[in-house]
């Protein structure tokens, strides 16, 4: 199975987010893609391949105009006009601001305007920001276009990751919806319909917001209730899509410490309202923050889970592309996703 890969990622090197109110060092490190890297580099079944630059057009698709000018502009006057080298926002435009009233408008500076196009505070910008965010989609576009060009499934280690980041507005460790623009590639290139599986322990916001009146495009995810859990505004259960899309948004919430018997047996529950609905293609946006010993989540998966998760979306017979998003116990998350993503590689099974 191919596996896309940039070190351009390299150039997302933060190193702080706010945490209750302080800053500590970021979980979102580069030896987080590193490491899933060497430990796929050890298995003979993965071969490397690089990635294709796909410009801009597909971005412009998916996320706003001004979204993709603020990323692409705003570090050399941020970084002039405040000498930092690493700057989140300062005020952010919450809904009750303007109630009743117009819509804002962004302000002047890049550095007042970050507010208009983030909306928490875990997602600094620093100088190499934009070319690792665009790379991480140009990794997700590479590894779909091998399906598409007939390979039953494959993975993209995207970094950062995507699945936060909304039409107008990025947070949550991601800046483009990777998984969310490869998902409207495919559907709006062959006229098929896609299913996007979110596994990440965060419910995937960005994508249920971007496909929430779409009929084309099934937004799954399963994830901790944000009852407790980030993104705490979205992902609850009785959210199904909107207009057309009606019925094509399906979260399913768990409870804390839910572990792998629980998991497995809602996601197989799943994988029947995705075989039902028939896609093209799955793009399983992969977290291992449901590991146990996550240090950011609570939920209590095992790495066998993983490989039982893998082998029931496996089972859809359905072509598969997988696109990295959080996981951020660094120690185990090589093995993780490894777990995950093999019985995808296992070339006996794929010529079944
Ligand atoms: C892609 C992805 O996984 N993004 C996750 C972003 C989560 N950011 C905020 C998490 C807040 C967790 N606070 C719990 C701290 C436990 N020490
Ligand atoms: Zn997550």
């Amino acid at each position: 199975m191919d596996v896309v890969w940039t070190d351009l990622h390299r150039r997302q090197n933060p190193k702080m987010e706010i945490n209750l109110g302080q800053p500590i060092p970021t979980y979102e490190r580069p030896d987080r893609a590193e490491t899933i890297r060497q430990q796929l580099e050890t298995d003979e079944r993965f071969n490397f391949v690089g990635l294709t630059e796909h410009g801009r057009s597909p971005i412009e698709a998916v996320h706003a105009l001004g979204l993709i000018d603020y990323l692409e502009s705003a570090w050399p006057e941020i970084h002039r006009t405040t000498g930092r080298h690493e700057f989140a926002p300062e005020a952010m435009l919450h809904v009750g601001l303007r109630e009743g009233m117009s819509a804002a408008r962004p302000p002047e500076g890049a550095a007042a305007a970050f507010g208009y196009w983030c909306y928490e505070t875990a997602t600094p910008l620093v100088e190499g920001t934009y070319i690792a965010s665009r790379a991480s989609v140009d990794v997700a576009l590479t590894a779909a276009e091998k399906i598409l060009a007939g390979a039953p499934s494959a993975y993209g280690l995207c970094r950062p990751p995507g699945h936060h980041a909304a039409a107008n507005v990025f947070g949550g460790f991601c800046y483009f919806n990777n998984a969310a623009i490869a998902a409207h590639h495919v559907a709006s290139t062959t006229g098929t319909k896609v299913t996007v599986l979110d596994v990440d322990y965060h419910h995937g916001n960005g994508t249920q917001q971007i496909f929430y009146e779409r009929d084309d495009v099934q937004f799954v995810s399963l994830h901790g209730d944000p009852k407790r859990a980030y993104p705490w505004f979205i992902g609850h259960e009785d959210e199904v899509g909107a207009g057309k899309g009606r019925g094509y948004n399906i979260n399913v919430a768990f409870g804390p410490e839910a572990e792998d018997d629980e998991y497995v047996t809602r996601l197989a529950g799943v994988c029947e309202q995705i075989a039902a609905f028939g896609p093209s293609m799955v793009i399983v946006s992969l977290g291992v923050d449901t590991y146990w010993n996550d240090p950011i989540s609570d939920l209590a998966l095992t790495t066998d889970g993983y490989r039982r998760c893998g082998e029931v979306v496996k089972q859809l017979g359905i072509p598969t592309l997988i696109l990295q998003e959080g996981g951020y116990d660094i120690e185990a998350i090589g093995r993780n996703v490894h777990a995950w993503i093999s019985p995808f590689a296992s070339s006996v099974l794929q010529w079944q």
